[in-house]
């Protein structure tokens, strides 16, 4: 009996060195240590061994049960690790004869002028900041000095969510967060999409983007504002381009100022992408208003400041001679892939 169960088990060990998948395994466990298997008919036998070798003789057969057990069981764990490890190498790897020459990805031409004003900015002392796209009324409206009834605020141009707050309408709301943050004297830039709720045209989007800016200083006055402008539209066209100021209004600056660009599609003579006027309003501006930098925790009495909202999506339009707006939220890669930031 002895003999049978130790060549039981060198069969054994040398059948499981030969194991080398979860369905091999399976299988050596059924044949050894399944209800029918070679181990249980060996415990069979255990009743011809004479009464006085019994109790040996069933020592030795259970030793030969636990290990074959704790032997299939580590086995088993083993090869499930290297069969999971299998499929993600399979998963990871990759059809060598496929086409590489795919061609190289481009960035998207928002992305490529909001880098180049951020850049002009910074050169010129400026910091660039964030801000959410999900805003509440006291940034958006109230900290602006924009009043309760101000068509601002209307549910035609607003997308109000329903725990009351709004998706940002203007970059102007980050103005009082800025200078909550920073004080006075600061300069600082502050790129943002913005929502709102219109219809669409060659020149307005839904969604689009504004580049805003503020600047707080002593003795900030109009001619800093021109100057940043005029240096800021000079380097981002390279060229002569065409603008021209009037007043406009704004409740959160006092003077207000339409910047506008003479559109480079039709060089002013009238086109869709101007809406035949030959012209496009690029960049609001004006001098803070002294509630908007009360509210912002500035001291009037010493400082004042200037502050622009930059078209970036109508700025792209204009450098890059995009005939529609709609299209650079198309998606589409033909279309977008032909600009470079060269
Ligand atoms: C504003 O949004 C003010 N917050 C700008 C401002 C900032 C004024 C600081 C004064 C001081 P306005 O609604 O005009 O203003 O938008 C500013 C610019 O964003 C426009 O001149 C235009 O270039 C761009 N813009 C506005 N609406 C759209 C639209 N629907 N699609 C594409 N661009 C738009």
């Amino acid at each position: 009996m002895l003999e049978n169960a130790n060549a039981l088990k060198a069969q054994f060990e040398e059948a499981l060195s030969k194991v080398t998948t979860t369905a091999e395994i399976d299988a050596l466990r059924i044949e050894y240590a399944g209800k029918k298997g070679l181990v249980s008919s060996l415990m069979n036998d255990l009743k011809n061994v004479p009464n006085d070798q019994k109790k040996e003789a069933g020592m030795v057969i259970n030793q030969v049960k636990q290990f074959v057990e704790e032997q299939i069981k580590l086995k088993t764990e083993e090869l499930i690790k290297l069969e999971e490890q299998r499929k993600i190498d399979e998963a990871e790897s990759y059809d060598e004869s496929l086409p590489t020459d795919l061609g190289l990805g481009s960035y998207h031409p928002i992305t490529l002028i909001q880098r180049e004003v951020e850049d002009i900015f910074s050169s010129m002392g400026f910091i660039v900041e964030d801000y959410s796209e999900i805003v509440d009324d006291y940034h958006c409206f109230e900290a602006l000095n924009i009043p309760k009834h101000h068509p601002a605020r209307d549910m035609q141009d607003t997308y109000y969510l329903d725990n009351g707050q709004l998706l940002k309408t203007h970059t102007s709301a980050a103005q009082n967060y800025i200078m909550r943050k920073y004080g006075a004297p600061v300069r600082a830039i502050f790129p943002g999409r913005c929502f709102r709720n219109e219809s669409t045209d060659a020149c307005h989007e839904n969604t689009f983007f504004q580049l805003e800016g503020i600047m707080i200083d002593e003795d900030i006055s109009i001619s800093n504002l021109i100057y940043f402008m005029k240096t800021m539209l000079s380097e981002v066209f390279k060229q002569d381009i065409t603008v021209r100021l009037r007043p406009g209004f704004f409740p959160f600056v006092e003077p207000g100022f339409e910047l506008d660009i003479q559109c480079t599609i039709c060089h002013g003579k009238g086109c869709p992408s101007c809406k035949n006027s030959g012209w496009l309003e690029l960049c609001p501006c004006g001098m803070i208003h002294p509630n908007v930098l009360t509210y912002g925790g500035i001291d009037t009495e010493k400082y004042t400041g200037f502050a622009f909202g930059l078209g970036l999506t109508r700025l792209a339009m204009m450098k890059y001679g995009i005939k529609d707006i709609r299209m650079l939220n198309s998606g589409s890669l033909k279309a977008l892939s032909q600009f470079t930031d060269k």
